[in-house]
């Protein structure tokens, strides 16, 4: 199983989709094992944002992502860090797919809702950078073995 990083963006915290987002994940099946509401600095946005540094865009992504709290989500299941990123749609929510978080509640390719890990890698470094280990939560679903195959379980 893999882990994988969502930010719920200032937007989703102001326009009042915490809950919307959230139960789209629950509802495909993603187990959540880490969740907390944080304020974002400099320090961890210029981690965070560092492949963007170089864009005319960066300072204003920084104010915008320090503007409101924001919600950190870990969610784990079989290749969740594709799942989810398909769940979020493309980064331009004005081109991102209907059925998808963007593509269905933004009209932005900035203010865009969510941040979602792109690969596996970045996941692993972006969990360590938002949650301390003890914020994260190991579980059995009741319900897995209908939610997955017996071998699938096991990867
Ligand atoms: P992603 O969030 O879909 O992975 P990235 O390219 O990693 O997209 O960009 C990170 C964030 O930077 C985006 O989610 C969006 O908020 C912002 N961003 C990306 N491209 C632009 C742009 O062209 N203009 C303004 N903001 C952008
Ligand atoms: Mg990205």
């Amino acid at each position: 199983m893999e882990r994988t990083l969502v930010l719920l963006k200032p937007g989703a915290v102001q326009r009042g989709y915490i809950g919307e987002i959230i139960t789209r994940f629950e509802k495909k099946g993603l187990k959540l094992v880490g969740a907390k509401m944080m304020n974002l600095n400099d320090e961890i946005l210029n981690e965070h944002y560092a492949h963007l540094a170089d864009k005319a865009f960066f300072n204003d992504l920084k104010s915008f992502m320090k503007s409101n709290p924001v919600i950190a989500l870990c969610w784990e299941g079989l290749d969740a860090v594709s799942v989810v990123r398909r769940i979020c749609g493309t980064t331009n929510s004005r081109d991102a797919e209907l059925g998808t978080i963007r593509g269905d509640l933004g009209m932005s390719g900035s203010a865009n809702l969510v941040h979602a890990s792109d690969i596996l890698d970045n996941a692993k470094v972006e969990i360590k950078r938002f949650f301390l280990p003890e914020e994260l939560f190991s579980y059995e679903m009741a319900f897995c073995n209908f939610l997955y195959s017996t071998d699938e379980i096991s990867q």
